[in-house]
């Protein structure tokens, strides 16, 4: 493992951590801001791609790689350690004349409430695929992640070309048939050899790329690239000679994507129309398609698609410069606030809290209004208290700078604040008339699916456990803690949560403690008895006060396709109409106080069930009417709305019980892969499918219901042979199929939890495996009784 020292690891957070606007003074022009994420799957080369955004930018002298730990972005010790990412870092970088405000999350699905949250503050993502993967589960996660958030653009850049069995045309089809986008559309394309002969041999790799746009070919002469003197510039037609086979299909490409654009934007197809060359497809020039791109982008009517290998640094640079073009910039965004401040308040959202131990809290922050300055006295909206600024930092690299503002549209950190969590908004105190509860966005973190108990090791040590777990919850809010029966227990998304948060625990909050058995997280849902109906008069006294209510709801389960509410246990609440409300505390402040005020009565009877005191979710509660008496204190209808949905849940008997799975991919040598499946089915795992080609898997739908896939018409799908490295593996199948396979299972994560050793032991460690989550589903009668047997409840 690379060693490094606490001391650098906390120069470290300050220096790199923090999210800068600028290298050499400040970016006012928030025009030229972009403020993206780059989300995939684990894996598919994220922090890879960050690194060479920054050895790009000149930020970093030499890359550094995941695979020896000394990378930029992941650097706490067991991000080095696992090679994987833990936290998501928010990283400035200069490119031409834009500032991105890059933040690098974690693909694994433990970790789950960084991409929630920045998702929340990015107007742009680049979602990655390993091109020998195509889509994977959780790019299917992040996707839908994005869309809850409204993240306004976005593109894709198919990672990992240079690897073998890397297929640029089945990882587009895996979009279409994983309905991510209907049109993705190729903005360069890869060449795998600018030899003939040698491309022609199926040779496998990639040398280079063609912006089809702007019409450039780009030759990189050595593997370990990136210079600007490595790599070669011209017109395809002058880098691929003696008639390469590539060149008619960039033709085709480049011809299919005019027409394309054209299509959805007539004033391109005028222009097109107008131009007076020979062969105006190749004429027509980058400057008047770019426009129309970036429309279109920004209407979702197209998914850009990049290519490359962010390993060699190749495709990094033009992914850059559409990154500046078509991602949208704060401007595009327009400002948002609390509907009750004013014109030009200031409106923050707290995006992330941070500990560090010389600095104190560091509250990481997007300025969606006005512009932070250090006098600006704030307000935190939702926990209702006032906050004061100490410092405002803008940091890159080992510069950290204080500054006086942070404009509208920006990224930075303040310190100094006392009570402020993660996704909580702020605005100024001056320009407020402190609306309780309002919010200019709210984060939820996912619901945790395993426990375990925490054991002081001493009397003393409980103080010390609790003040770190209150820390740690607020630095990371899908980090829950209860006391239940006498015992102190720490809720998290899954095995490796709970493993970070124990070392997190010991490491940054100094806990002395030790960990209990993991258990996961049952819940239990309405009974399979359709929609119930009832109402209810409330008449008793309030604190001494005659309070009369009357309410009647309709309750059932979530139809197939509907959404629970994460905030809301993955229940739903809707009115008479059929509109959904919300739930969390502070956006259902933004609704009439009886109705909040119903909502809040329902959260007690739906978070324990009368018969097994689980958590009750994915029911939808109907408010279909409401009436108060004049005079009668609004919390009559809260006590009203408990007692009426407590009754019908009782009366409508035990519901079904739901537990977390997991989608589970195995990759394992065919001679032992018999006893993995079998261990897998004694297990409760579903096996779903044994691929010998893992790019297979772009036409399953992994835990879901299979879809039908978005029609190829009008699209250019590139044929297999452009990658020839996928045509080498097929041609060799027949040999690779004798050597790995892929096994895809669902399986109950409770009986996962040990799965590193027994995977291990069953087949003698020569498979590897990686999960990712499934949520929650119900389990048969046997589970159901082994479960309630489990709780003590049967
Ligand atoms: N061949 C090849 N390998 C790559 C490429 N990009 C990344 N990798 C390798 O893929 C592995 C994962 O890369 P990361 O950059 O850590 O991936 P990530 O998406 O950040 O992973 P998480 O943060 O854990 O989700 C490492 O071993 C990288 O060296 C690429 O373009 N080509
Ligand atoms: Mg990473």
């Amino acid at each position: 493992m690379h060693k490094i020292t606490r001391h650098r690891v906390i120069n470290r957070i300050l220096y790199c951590r923090t999210s800068f606007l600028f290298r050499r003074g400040i970016h006012s022009d928030a025009a030229n801001i972009r403020n993206i994420a780059l989300m995939a799957h684990i894996d598919s080369g994220k922090t890879t791609l960050t690194e060479s955004i920054l050895h790009a930018s000149e930020y970093v002298a030499s890359p550094g790689s995941v695979d020896t730990g000394s990378t930029t972005t992941d650097f706490l010790p067991a991000e080095r350690e696992r090679g994987i990412t833990i936290q998501s870092a928010s990283i400035p970088v200069h490119w031409k004349h834009w500032t991105f405000n890059l933040i690098d999350t974690p693909g694994h699905a433990d970790f789950g409430m960084e991409v929630e949250s920045a998702s929340r503050v990015v107007d742009g993502a680049i979602v990655l695929l390993d091109g020998v993967e195509g889509v994977e589960a959780q790019t299917k996660g992040v996707w839908s992640q994005l869309n809850r958030h409204k993240v306004p653009t976005r593109m894709l850049f198919v990672n990992k070309l240079d690897r073998a069995g890397a297929s640029l045309r089945e990882s587009l089809l895996s979009v279409l048939s994983n309905q991510l986008h209907p049109r993705p559309v190729l903005l360069s394309l890869p060449v795998a050899s600018f030899d003939k002969d040698a491309y022609q041999s199926g040779q496998p790799g990639i040398e280079g790329i063609v912006d089809l746009v702007k019409w450039q070919a780009f030759k990189w002469e050595s593997s370990d690239g990136g210079g600007e003197n490595a790599v070669k510039q011209d017109q395809p037609e002058n880098m691929l000679l003696n008639d390469h086979p590539l060149l008619p299909a960039l033709k085709q490409a480049r011809t299919e994507l005019i027409d394309l654009l054209s299509i959805h934007s007539p004033q391109l197809m005028d222009d097109f129309l107008s131009l007076d060359a020979p062969d105006p497809y190749s004429a027509l020039p980058a400057t008047q398609i770019l426009p129309h791109l970036r429309d279109l982008t920004a209407r979702k009517e197209i998914l850009p698609v990049f290519c490359g290998s962010a390993l060699q640094h190749i495709g990094t640079k033009t992914l850059m410069d559409y990154v500046g073009e078509l991602l949208a910039s704060p401007v595009d965004i327009g400002e948002e606030s609390p509907t009750t401040t004013k014109p030009g308040a200031v409106s923050i959202l707290a995006w992330k809290v941070g500990w560090d131990r010389q600095k104190g809290w560091m509250t990481f922050v997007r300025v969606y209004g006005g512009t932070l300055t250090r006098s600006t006295m704030l307000y935190n909206t939702a926990t209702q208290q006032k906050e004061r600024v100490s410092k405002l930092l803008l940091c890159y690299a080992s510069e950290q700078k204080e500054v006086d503002s942070l404009p509208f549209g920006s990224v930075g950190v303040i310190l100094g604040l006392k009570h402020t969590r993660t996704g909580d908004t702020l605005v100024s105190v001056n320009n407020n008339n402190h609306s309780v509860g309002s919010s200019v966005r709210s984060i939820s973190a996912p619901p945790a699916t395993i426990s375990a108990s925490i054991v002081s090791q001493s009397q003393s040590d409980i103080q010390v456990v609790h003040n770190a777990l209150n820390s740690l919850t607020r630095t990371d809010p899908s980090v829950r803690w209860t006391e239940e029966d006498g015992q102190t227990l720490v809720h998290g998304l899954g095995a490796l949560h709970l493993e970070i948060v124990e070392g997190r625990l010991r490491d940054e909050f100094g806990a002395h403690f030790s960990l209990g058995r993991r258990r996961v997280n049952y819940k239990e849902t309405f009974p399979a008895i359709g929609e119930v109906s009832d109402s209810l008069n409330w008449d008793k006294d309030i604190l001494g006060k005659p309070a009369r209510a009357t309410i009647e709801i309709l309750v059932r389960r979530l139809e197939a396709g509907e959404q629970g509410d994460p905030a809301f246990g993955g229940n739903l609440v809707l009115d008479a109409t059929g509109k959904h409300l919300p739930t969390s505390s502070s956006e259902s402040s933004k609704l009439p106080i009886e109705v909040a005020t119903i909502i809040q009565g329902l959260h007690g009877p739906l978070s324990a069930s009368p018969f097994s005191s689980l958590p009750m979710t994915s029911i939808c509660v109907v408010i279909k009417d409401f009436s108060l008496a004049p005079g009668s204190p609004p919390a009559a209808l809260a006590s009203a709305s408990s007692l009426l949905l407590r009754q019908i849940l009782k009366n409508a008997g035990a519901g079904d019980i739901l537990e977390p799975f997991i989608n589970v991919k195995v990759d394992v040598p065919e001679n032992v892969m018999g006893k993995v499946v079998k261990d897998l089915s004694e297990n409760g795992g579903e096996v779903q499918d044994m691929l010998t080609d893992s790019r297979s898997l772009s036409s399953i739908a992994v835990g879901d219901q299979a879809v039908a896939p978005f029609s190829t018409d009008g699209l250019y799908i590139p044929p297999a042979w452009v990658t020839p490295s996928a045509m080498t593996s097929t041609a060799e199948e027949g040999i690779s199929s004798r050597q790995k396979r892929s096994v895809h299972a669902l399986a109950p994560l409770s009986k996962m939890l040990d799965y590193q050793s027994r995977l291990r032991a069953v087949s003698g460690g020569q498979a590897t495996f990686e999960m990712s989550s499934a949520g929650y589903m119900e389990v048969n009668s046997a589970r159901k009784l082994e479960i309630l047997q489990e709780l003590g409840r049967a």
